[in-house]
C-alpha cells in the first residue's frame, strides 16, 4: 500500500521556480462515497476545461490507486494510462465530464492521509496531497471547484454522516445503510476536502454574525467525551467575534462542524465548514487537561477557524507558499489569544517556542527561508520557520505599517484576493500599498534562511551615548552569503541611577549591515533596553553588564524587555557556569528575589521570568554543548536558588494555592507560581519537599497541579516516587491523552537512568507506535531531553533511531517530523556527533525508506 511513498534511489525535487499554472481548471466535482472501512467505493465526476491553448492531456494525480473506470462524456474513455501513480486521460475539447471509479481501504491506511480510521471513526486528512489517495484529481491548491459530496454508509455503524459546506438531503436505504449528501458553495482546493462518518455526537451552539446570520455550531466526538467539549466551543464563539472586530471577517455557511479524533498526524486542520481536530485540541477538564491545554486548545480552534479567511477564502497558489496561510495564520491567533488574557505572557510563552525550536532549526542543516525554493516532501515543510518565524515576519510589517494601516492593508488583501489562490508576494504588496512603504528589501525575510545576529553597542561619551548596531546573517544551507535584513528595533533608554526612561521609546530600522545612533542630553548614565517586545526575530549581543541586566529586570517598562534581561542575566552565568565549572550566582539569585517580591507583576508573569532557560537553550549559546555540564550548572543554580531564597519560594508557593478550580488568568497564574515554586523547593534538597509534593499530587483539583507535583516526583528518588507514578497511572487507564502525558512526563525526566525508563517503557502494554500522539509523547519528549537522549554512550541516539525506522514503515509523517534531534550533530563533540551520525546513516540505508525520512535523514547529514 505505501509504494508510492517509498523512495527510489533519486527522488523528485519539485522546484518553485518551475511552477507553472494549471492545464486543466476543475469548476466542479462530484463525489459519490460508499463507504466501509475494508472496501470503500469512490466515484468522481470531474467539470474540466481546458486552461488557455495548449494540446496537453488531462492529468490527474494518484497515489495508490487503481482505476476501475475512467469516462469521459458518457462513455468508456480511450486511450488513458497511467504515468507512474497518475492517470492520464487525453482530451479533444475544451470542456469535458470526465468521471473515474476506484476502490479504497480506510482501514488498513496507517500513514492517516486520505481517508482512514481512527477509532471506530472514518475521516479525512488532505492537506497537503491526501486528496490523491481518495481519488484522481489535479491535487494542487491552484485548481479551486465547487463540491457536491454523497455518502452512504451503514446507519448503525456510521449515524452520522459529515463533509463540507451545507447538508443538502439525506435519506434510508435498504439493509441498514443511509445516506447525505453536502453542497459547498465555495471553490475550494481538494486539500481542504473533508468527510467524517461515525457514532458521533455533538456539543452545538450557535453565532449570529455581524450581519445578523445564524450559524449552526458543532463539535463532534464520541458520547463519552461531549462533556469536554464545551471550552472548545466557547472557544469558538470568542474566535468567530474575534475575527469579526479586529479584522472584519464574517463567517459565510450556515453550519460549522469540528470534529475530534485520537490519530491525527498534526494539531488539527481547516477543512471549509468541517475541521478535523487531533482530540488532545478539543478534550478538556479540570481533571484531564492543564491549562498549557486549555490555552492551546484556545489558540488551536481560533487558529483553524482564521483558517477561513487566512487559508480558505484565500489560498495558496502552491506549496512554496505556505506560509502566507500559515505564518499569518498564526500571527493572528497569537494576536487572539493575547486578548483573551495576559499579552505580555502570551509574548514570552511565543518567544519560547520560537527559540525552542525555530531558532535550531534555522541554524541547522534544515534551515529553509520562510518561502523555500525546493523541497522532496511537502509534509516535510510543516516547520517552524513556515509557521512561527513567518508570524515574526507577518508581525514585523505590522510593526512598521502601525496597527490602522495594517488593517487597511489586510482589507485590500482579502478584497483583492478573494476566491483566488494568492502568493507571499500578493500579500506584500498590499502591505505596500496599503501601507504606503517600499518593503523591497524587507522581502529578504522571505528569500533568506538563518537568525541575523544584531550586536548593539551603547558608550557613553558624557551627557551623550552612541550605539553601535550591526548585524550578520549566518550562512545556511545553500545559502551561503546573505543580504543584510530590514530590522525592526524597538528601543528605550533607561537612567541607571533613577530607573525613569530617558525619551521616549524609539522604533529604528536596521537596513544595512550597520547604523550608529546617538541620543543626546542624558542626565545620567543609561542603560539598553533593545528589541523591546521581540519586535525582531533575531539574536541581540549587547555590552551590557550584569548589574545593567539586574538593573533592566527590575525598572524596564517593557514586560518582554524585563523578562528578556533576566534571562539574559541567567543565560550569562549558566554558560560560564557550565564552561567553567562554576559561576557566581548573586545578580541571579538578587534578580530573582527583588521579582519575586515585586507585588505590582502578576503572579503569571513572575513564574516565567524566575524560571531558568532550559538546558537546551543553554547549550544553543556554546561553541559546543556539553550537556553534563549544563546540566551539572542549572542544578546548582536551582539548588543555590532554592536554598537562597527558601523563604520566599514557601511564600509563593502558599499564597498562591487555590481553593477551587477556575480557569481564569489571575488563577492560572496561581497555579504556575505554585508549580514553579515547589520545583525550587525540591531543588532546594528540603526534607519536606518530596511530601509537599506527594500531597500536592494527592489533593490536586485540577490536572495542572497534579502533573506539575508529578514532573517534581518523577524527576527526584523519593519512595513517593513510584506511588505517584502508579496512582496516576492506575487513575487515568483508558484516557488516552492523559496516559500520553504519563509515558511524556516520564521521557522529560532529569534523572540520569531515564534512558533506562524510556527503554522499558516501549514494552508497556499501552505503548504504540500507531498513535502519533502517543509515539511523539515517548520517542518525541525522548529526543528532546537534552541530558538524556546525549547520554555519551550513544544508547538514546539508537533507540530514537530504532524507533523512527520503526514508525517510518506505518507512518512516515510522523516519523519525519522527528528526525530534527539526531541532525544536531555538528553542535556536539567528535565522539556524540559520530554516533548520531552513524544512525542517520543507518536511518538512510534503511531498505523501504519514505521518501519524507530520506529528504530530512540524508539532508541532515550534510
Ligand atoms: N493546515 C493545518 C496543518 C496540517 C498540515 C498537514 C496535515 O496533514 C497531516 C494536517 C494538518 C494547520 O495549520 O492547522
Ligand atoms: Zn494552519
Amino acid at each position: 500500500m505505501a509504494d508510492a511513498q517509498i523512495a527510489t534511489q533519486a527522488p523528485k525535487i519539485t522546484r518553485r521556480e518551475d511552477y507553472r499554472e494549471p492545464d486543466w481548471r476543475v469548476p466542479e466535482i462530484a463525489l459519490d462515497f460508499a463507504l466501509d472501512p475494508a472496501a470503500t467505493r469512490v466515484r468522481a465526476t470531474l467539470q474540466v476545461e481546458r486552461a488557455g491553448t495548449h494540446d496537453r492531456p488531462l492529468r490527474l494525480n494518484g497515489d495508490g490507486l487503481t482505476a476501475l473506470a475512467v469516462r469521459v462524456d458518457g462513455a468508456e474513455a480511450q486511450g488513458w494510462r497511467m504515468d507512474g501513480a497518475d492517470l492520464v486521460v487525453p482530451l479533444t475539447g475544451v470542456a469535458h465530464v470526465v468521471e473515474t471509479e476506484v476502490e479504497i481501504a480506510p482501514e488498513r491506511n496507517t500513514q492517516l492521509q486520505g481517508l482512514y480510521a481512527s477509532g471506530g471513526i472514518l475521516c479525512t486528512q488532505c492537506e497537503a496531497e491526501g486528496f490523491r489517495r481518495i481519488t484522481f484529481f489535479p491535487d494542487r491548491p491552484d485548481v479551486l471547484s465547487r463540491y457536491k459530496v454523497k455518502l452512504t454508509a451503514d446507519k448503525t455503524r456510521f449515524p452520522v454522516l459529515l463533509a463540507n459546506g451545507d447538508p443538502i438531503a439525506q435519506g434510508d436505504l435498504e439493509g441498514g445503510r443511509h445516506w447525505a449528501e453536502w453542497h459547498d458553495p465555495f471553490p475550494k482546493p481538494s486539500y481542504l476536502f473533508a468527510l467524517v462518518a461515525g457514532d458521533l455526537v455533538a456539543n452545538r451552539g450557535t453565532f449570529v454574525t455581524l450581519s445578523g446570520r445564524e450559524v449552526q455550531l458543532g463539535i463532534w466526538v464520541r458520547s463519552p467525551d461531549l462533556a469536554k467539549t464545551d471550552h472548545a466551543l466557547h472557544a469558538l464563539k470568542l474566535s468567530m467575534a474575534w475575527d469579526e472586530k479586529v479584522y472584519g471577517r464574517e463567517y459565510d455557511l450556515d453550519v460549522f462542524n469540528i470534529v475530534a479524533v485520537d490519530d491525527f498526524n498534526f494539531g488539527a486542520m481547516e477543512n471549509k465548514g468541517l475541521n478535523v481536530f487531533n482530540s488532545r485540541y478539543i478534550l478538556a477538564d479540570p481533571d484531564t487537561a492543564t491549562d498549557y491545554d486549555y490555552d492551546a486548545i484556545a489558540a488551536v480552534v481560533a487558529h483553524e477557524y482564521f483558517h477561513n479567511w487566512s487559508g480558505n477564502r484565500v489560498t495558496c497558489r502552491d506549496w512554496f507558499q505556505l506560509s502566507l496561510k500559515e505564518g499569518f495564520t498564526v500571527f493572528r491567533d497569537q494576536s487572539f489569544s493575547a486578548d483573551q488574557g495576559s499579552a505580555a505572557v502570551k509574548r514570552i510563552e511565543d518567544v519560547r517556542g520560537l527559540r525552542a525550536s525555530q531558532f535550531p532549526e534555522d541554524s541547522g542543516p534544515l534551515a529553509h527561508p520562510v518561502r523555500p525554493d525546493e523541497y522532496i516532501e511537502i509534509s516535510n515543510f510543516y516547520t517552524a520557520t513556515i509557521y512561527n518565524k513567518g508570524a515574526e515576519v507577518i508581525r514585523m510589517m505590522a510593526t512598521i505599517l502601525g496597527p490602522d494601516k495594517f488593517r487597511a492593508a489586510t482589507d485590500l488583501y482579502f478584497d483583492r484576493f478573494d476566491g483566488t489562490a494568492a502568493t507571499c508576494e500578493d500579500f506584500v504588496q498590499c502591505m505596500e500599498q496599503a501601507g504606503g512603504v517600499d518593503l523591497t528589501r524587507f522581502r529578504r525575510w522571505y528569500s533568506q534562511a538563518g537568525t541575523p545576529r544584531v550586536s548593539a553597542t551603547l558608550a557613553q561619551e558624557g551627557g551623550r551615548a552612541r550605539l553601535k548596531l550591526r548585524q550578520l546573517v549566518p550562512p545556511t544551507p545553500g545559502q551561503p552569503s546573505k543580504e543584510p535584513m530590514v530590522v525592526p528595533l524597538r528601543l528605550k533608554l533607561f537612567g541607571a541611577n533613577s530607573g525613569a526612561p530617558l525619551g521616549d521609546e524609539q522604533l529604528i530600522l536596521l537596513e544595512d549591515d550597520s547604523r550608529e545612533l546617538l541620543f543626546d542630553n542624558l542626565s545620567e548614565p543609561p542603560a539598553l533596553s533593545i528589541n523591546r517586545g521581540f519586535s525582531a526575530p533575531i539574536i541581540v549581543e549587547t555590552n551590557r553588564t550584569a548589574q545593567d541586566l539586574a538593573f533592566l529586570s527590575a525598572h524596564d517598562d517593557d514586560p518582554f524587555a524585563r523578562y528578556e534581561a533576566m534571562q539574559q542575566l541567567m543565560l550569562d552565568t549558566l554558560v560560564a557556569s557550565a564552561a567553567n565549572g562554576g559561576a557566581d550566582h548573586g545578580a541571579v539569585i538578587e534578580a530573582v528575589r527583588n521579582t519575586l517580591g515585586d507585588s505590582r507583576l502578576d503572579r503569571a508573569f513572575v513564574a516565567e521570568a524566575v524560571l531558568l532557560p532550559s538546558d537546551s537553550f543553554i547549550g544553543d549559546q556554546m561553541a559546543v554543548v556539553e550537556p553534563e555540564a549544563i546540566f551539572r550548572a542549572r542544578e546548582a543554580l536551582r539548588n543555590e536558588l532554592g536554598k537562597t531564597l527558601a523563604g520566599e519560594w514557601r511564600a509563593a508557593y502558599d499564597g498562591s494555592r487555590a481553593n477551587r478550580f477556575e480557569y481564569s488568568p489571575a488563577a492560572k497564574g496561581a497555579r504556575r507560581l505554585r508549580t514553579v515554586a515547589l520545583g525550587y523547593i525540591a531543588a532546594s534538597g528540603a526534607a519536606d519537599a518530596d511530601r509537599l509534593a506527594f500531597d500536592q499530587f494527592a489533593d490536586a483539583d485540577n490536572m495542572t497541579d497534579r502533573q506539575g507535583a508529578l514532573t517534581t516526583l518523577v524527576n527526584g528518588s523519593s519512595p513517593l516516587r513510584d506511588e505517584a507514578i502508579d496512582t496516576f497511572y492506575r487513575r487515568y487507564q483508558g484516557n488516552g491523552l492523559v496516559l500520553d502525558k504519563w509515558f511524556q512526563t516520564q521521557a522529560l525526566s532529569t534523572r540520569d537512568d531515564t534512558a533506562e525508563m524510556v527503554e522499558r517503557l516501549v514494552a508497556h502494554p499501552d505503548f504504540t507506535l500507531s498513535n502519533p500522539n502517543r509515539a511523539r509523547s515517548l520517542v518525541g519528549a525522548f529526543s528532546v531531553n537534552q541530558r538524556a537522549f546525549h547520554d555519551v554512550s550513544g544508547r538514546g541516539y539508537r533507540f530514537v533511531a530504532d524507533q523512527l525506522i520503526a514508525l517510518d514503515k506505518l507512518n512516515p509523517q510522523t516519523a519525519a517530523k522527528l528526525i530534527p534531534p539526531l541532525g544536531r550533530w555538528k553542535r556536539f563533540d567528535e565522539g556524540r556527533a559520530a554516533k548520531m551520525r552513524a544512525e542517520l546513516e543507518r536511518i538512510v540505508a534503511t531498505p523501504g525508506l519514505s521518501k519524507d525520512m530520506f529528504e530530512q535523514a540524508s539532508k541532515s547529514l550534510d
